[in-house]
């Protein structure tokens, strides 16, 4: 099964719960707070592995998540951390947010490591929240929410040239005869599915690397034979050999093949034609003689625009070296960094100071009270006076989940909420 996209569900671990107790110890009747924090949840960490080609992993499992954090507990004890996930991919994978498209991360260096979803941090034992006019606090912090989210997987080689073009046209053919690379060769259409990557080695210089890109046909840019599995890959390569088949093995004509795929390529991605580009027309040794050269025909449709031709035999190794030090001298001239992507989307950067604790209590019949940091603190910058103050705190109170407890707990019109010293009646 041909894998280099894969779609899956990631999920952080929860933090642990902040946990609520009172120190219990004979002869003292009323201890403090005592209660634990809870443990951070695990993280989901995304890891190269270089002994990775596919993403074939991903079709089998779809579902990851980290362990939460556990509950603090009595006596100070803090909660156990969860473990994170660490998720191992091809070096070049691309992680995008599903909805969005956009780009997460670009596993693009060996043994890279990062941290796409954090855990989420342990809520504080109500040891925390005694203060002068509270001394018994029976709430803690909730552990922070885990994140999850669906993540698109693409594998985007990495290579410095691509090697394009029609299928048969002897593209992995080339590759095997100048790399150490062994890619299946054989005369059908679609031999090669995933790229093939082989080093060149070139005297006085320091190589580079070629993927053999399985064959594009028309409409790849739709999609047509798996034409967007294919096209990915070339996005990181920095110079293209166009290879055609000169000796029109297939009764196809090479002006036209070409002019096809950089339509293509065109349609994938504009700025794919944009890199500079040469032409290999392969298979010369089976031109027909007497015929006329369909080479120099090639030459004249293409040298004009600034496209060098370079006639080749993949078969005999005929005009590999002249082909192989011009892209060396393209590649030269430009920059030798890599192509990334640049990260643009930032999951879970939400404010968390929901996560600040709230306590809701019936204290008696008729009467409930309302206490906890969170609180506390909105009660510091609200004047509850004033009529927009008032409408402020109700909407607080709301969304906030607090009056939904106090529902759950019985109360009824007319009834009493003290918070803070503030005495309210309840009015649905
Ligand atoms: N006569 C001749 N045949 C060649 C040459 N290069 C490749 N071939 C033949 O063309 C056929 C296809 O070669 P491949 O290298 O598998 O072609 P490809 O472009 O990788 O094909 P796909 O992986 O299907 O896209 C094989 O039968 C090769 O032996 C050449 O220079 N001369
Ligand atoms: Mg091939």
């Amino acid at each position: 099964m041909f894998a280099d996209r894969a779609r899956i569900f990631i999920k952080s671990g929860k933090g642990g719960d902040g946990h609520v107790s009172f120190r219990r110890e004979l002869y003292v009747p009323n201890g403090g707070p005592d209660g634990g924090d809870g443990g951070r949840g695990g993280d989901i960490i995304f890891e190269v592995d270089e002994g990775l080609n596919t993403l074939t992993e991903f079709r089998h499992n779809r579902k990851y998540a980290a362990e939460p954090g556990e509950e603090g507990n009595k006596k100070n004890q803090h909660g156990k951390d969860g473990q994170s996930l660490v998720i191992k991919v091809p070096l070049g994978t691309v992680i995008k947010d599903d909805e969005t498209d956009k780009v997460i991360a670009d596993m693009s260096e060996a043994g890279m490591r990062k941290v796409i979803l954090k855990g989420g941090r342990g809520g504080k034992g109500n040891q925390h929240y005694a203060t002068a006019t509270m001394q018994a606090p029976k709430y803690a912090q909730p552990g922070q929410k885990s994140m999850e989210l669906w993540v698109r997987l693409e594998l985007k080689v990495i290579a410095d040239v691509g090697l394009v073009g029609y299928p048969n046209v002897g593209k992995s053919t080339l590759l095997s005869r100048v790399t150490n690379a062994k890619p299946k060769i054989a005369n059908y259409h679609f031999t090669t599915l995933n790229p093939n990557l082989g080093v060149v080695d070139l005297d006085g210089s320091k190589g580079f690397v070629i993927a053999d890109i399985p064959g594009l046909i028309e409409g790849a840019a739709e999609g047509v034979g798996l034409g967007h599995e294919f096209l990915r890959h070339i996005e990181r390569t920095k110079v293209i050999i166009h290879m055609v088949d000169a000796a029109s093995t297939e009764g196809r004509d090479p002006i036209e093949d070409i002019n096809k795929i950089n339509a293509e390529l065109a349609a994938y991605n504009p700025e794919l034609l944009k890199r500079p580009q040469v032409i290999a027309a392969n298979k010369i040794d089976a031109i027909y003689e007497g015929y006329e050269s369909p080479v120099d025909a090639i030459k004249a449709e293409f040298e004009p625009k600034g496209i060098k031709v370079f006639p080749i035999s993949a078969v005999s190794g005929k005009g590999l070296k002249e082909l192989l030090y011009a892209v060396n001298s393209l590649l030269e001239n430009m920059d030798s960094e890599p192509i990334v992507f640049e990260q643009e989307y930032f999951p879970g950067e939400y404010n968390d100071n929901k996560d600040e604790p709230y306590y809701v209590e019936k204290l008696e019949d008729g009467l409930y009270s309302i206490e906890g940091p969170r609180v506390e603190r909105m009660l510091g910058y609200t004047n509850l006076e004033s009529e927009k103050g008032f409408m402020f705190f109700q909407k607080f109170m709301k969304e906030n989940g607090i009056l939904e407890e106090l529902e759950e707990l019985g109360i009824q019109d007319g009834d009493t909420v003290k918070i803070y010293g503030h005495e309210f009646d309840y009015y649905k």
